[in-house]
């Protein structure tokens, strides 16, 4: 056939929609990946991250190992477990990783929300192996977040339905309406990227009055507070500094107010009904939302970054200072020929300040 049109090695340079062809391929890698992390090796981690992402952007399935001679970003391990999957129909490092028991836990433990690998590891290496070890442990200090973790572990770790983020945004963006008609507000994260489950609802709303926007969310969370159903709120003030550069490390959350909250969504919101049979005949569920509220003029760039994906803006981040001398984050672009910052109404602006053709959210799976 004709030769394939080069691949770039920036995921915010390919189109990467949510039909992954190579699915058995990316699953394999991020397991890899997975497990790279609890161990604290971040190069390989990311490394079979960015193998995982390249295969997403592929029109079509790898039906020999010749494909991937063109490719980017795989490495000879990476090359090595596609071979043994068109084979074998699986890889035997993987299968290592997957019946291994360290990894199990770990991985059993960071699906409580609050947990993350560190306390996962402590919790591992005391010989803990299982949630109710945990939850017998009188020695154990839960902080508030894990508690609730633990509270409604069974409604969070279930999948979020489009219907139900739907239904969240609605909800939301009535109880910013009836505090001011001044707003903006947009249903970001993987639902705006076009995925039909989510781990979470990304909401993100603003004052179009400059300086107002913190205010809002403080309102907004009383607000949701007095309805009844806030269920658990972590709010971060803002610690914003509009002078500062922009970071050069990704993993850095942003500056902006925020908060991480629990809410209680009812059937009765949800048109199709909620997505678990025993919730729906309880009448409601608990879902992990996240609220960021930038000042409107950071809107555009802090709309980018919590659109997604992880692996997009990473590499956008990347693009951005290796091939353009640019540092761009959450809170803004800043050219260092010029030095100065380059301001944007849009995300289309920012993809032209920096010579990208735009992507669409659904393009951005990466
Ligand atoms: P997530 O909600 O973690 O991921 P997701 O919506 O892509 O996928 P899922 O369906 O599993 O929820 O994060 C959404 C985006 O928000 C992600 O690109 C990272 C970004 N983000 C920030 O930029 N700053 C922050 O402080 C946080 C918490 C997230
Ligand atoms: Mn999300
Ligand atoms: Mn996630
Ligand atoms: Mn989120």
């Amino acid at each position: 056939g004709a030769p394939a049109a080069e691949v770039s090695q920036y995921a915010c340079q390919r189109r990467t929609t949510t039909d992954n062809y190579n699915v058995v391929f990316t699953d394999a890698f991020e397991v890899l990946a997975e497990c790279y992390e609890f161990n604290q090796m971040d190069g390989r981690c990311l490394a079979f991250r960015r193998a995982a992402s390249v295969l997403k952007s592929l029109p079509r399935g790898l039906s020999s190992l010749e494909e991937t001679h063109s490719l980017p970003c795989l490495g000879g391990h990476a090359k090595a477990i596609i071979g043994e999957i068109l084979q074998h129909g699986r890889a035997f490092d993987v299968e290592k990783v997957l019946s291994d028991e360290r990894y199990q836990t770990l991985k059993l433990f960071t699906s409580v929300y609050g947990v993350g690998p560190k306390t996962a590891e402590k919790w591992y290496r005391s010989g803990l192996r299982s949630l109710d070890h945990i939850l017998a442990d009188q020695s154990i200090q839960l902080n508030h977040m894990q508690q609730n973790g633990f509270l409604h572990y069974g409604d969070i770790s279930r999948a979020v339905s489009k219907a139900e983020a739907r239904a969240l945004t609605k909800a939301i963006g009535e109880t910013v309406q009836a505090i001011t008609p001044d707003a903006l507000l947009a249903l970001t994260g993987g639902f705006r990227r076009g995925k039909e489950f989510g781990h979470d609802v990304d909401i993100i709303f603003t004052t179009l009055e400059l300086g107002m926007e913190e205010n809002l969310l403080l309102a907004v969370i009383k607000s949701l507070e007095k309805q009844g159903i806030l269920l658990y709120c972590d709010y971060q003030a803002s610690t914003f500094d509009l002078t500062k550069l922009p970071t050069h490390s990704f993993e850095a959350m942003d500056h902006f107010a925020k908060c991480f909250l629990i809410l209680r969504l009812e059937a009765s919101q949800v048109e199709e009904g909620l997505n678990s049979p025993v919730e729906d005949i309880r009448g409601w569920r608990a879902v992990r939302v996240d609220l960021v509220s930038p000042p409107v003029d950071r809107y555009a760039f802090a709309l980018l970054g919590w659109t997604g994906s992880r692996q997009f803006e990473r590499d956008l981040r990347r693009f951005a200072r290796k091939e353009r001398r640019m540092l761009l984050d959450n809170h803004g672009l800043y050219d260092k020929t010029k030095e100065e910052f380059l301001a944007a109404g849009t995300e289309k602006d920012i993809f032209d300040h920096l010579g990208l053709e735009y992507m669409e959210p659904w393009q951005r799976n990466a």
